[in-house]
């Protein structure tokens, strides 16, 4: 009997832009990602790999290959908050609670990090990390996106995610980076059973 080779991947997200971006990024390597709905225990931590780590060992058994995902925006002048914290803050004070307390900053320098953790059929945890580095605007630009995305121009760059569509925003941004690192990495395993 022909070997299946499994491309598929679930993601344990709420997010739906966190989804769109994850399936354009794993287009390219034939991967197919779904979104499922799993209980997801996020512990307090400063270090998002202890999150990510912590919520994949938590949840139920599942013979199928599993990712979740932790992200969050470190300013600089802010000693790297909101961080770990990102998601709460987002939804208490926004963009604009971020420009307020930046007010008197001349020092922007900001950077996203998103941070995957990959459970496969063997309760096997495997890690996969981007980053990028930018600055924090002094007003919001753009419509697309989701988040701190108004807010944040990647280096190099003079526009802000928002005022980017999601491939160039991938080609750039920490989960681009992250999903690429995926993408490469199931890819490699899918060759192994060929
Ligand atoms: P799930 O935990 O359900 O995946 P979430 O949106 O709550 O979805 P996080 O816990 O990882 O995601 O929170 C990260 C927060 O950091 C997110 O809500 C945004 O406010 C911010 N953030 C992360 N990545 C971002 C990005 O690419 N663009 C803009 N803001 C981002």
């Amino acid at each position: 009997m022909p070997h299946l080779i499994d491309n598929k991947v679930y993601f344990v997200t709420g997010n739906d832009k966190k989804v769109l971006e994850a399936k354009q990024v794993l287009s390219n390597y034939s991967i197919q990602i779904e979104k499922i709905k799993m209980n997801k225990i996020e512990i307090q931590s400063d270090r998002l790999e202890s999150i990510v780590s912590y919520a994949l060992k938590q949840m139920p058994e599942d013979s199928r290959r599993i990712i979740v995902e932790d992200s969050g925006l470190f300013v600089k002048a802010l000693n790297n908050f909101p961080g770990p914290y990102s998601s709460y803050v987002f939804r208490k004070i926004g963009c604009e609670g971020i420009l307020k307390l930046m007010q008197n900053e001349t020092i922007r320098t900001a950077k996203f990090v998103s941070i995957i953790g990959l459970r496969n059929k063997n309760k096997e945890i495997f890690i996969f990390k981007g980053e990028v580095d930018g600055k924090i605007t002094y007003k919001k630009a753009g419509r697309f996106g989701f988040g701190f995305d108004p807010i944040f121009v990647p280096n190099g760059c003079e526009q802000t995610f928002a005022q980017m569509r999601i491939y160039q925003k991938n080609a750039l941004s920490h989960r681009g980076k992250a999903f690429k690192a995926v993408g490469e990495w199931v890819c490699s395993q899918m060759t192994k059973h060929i």
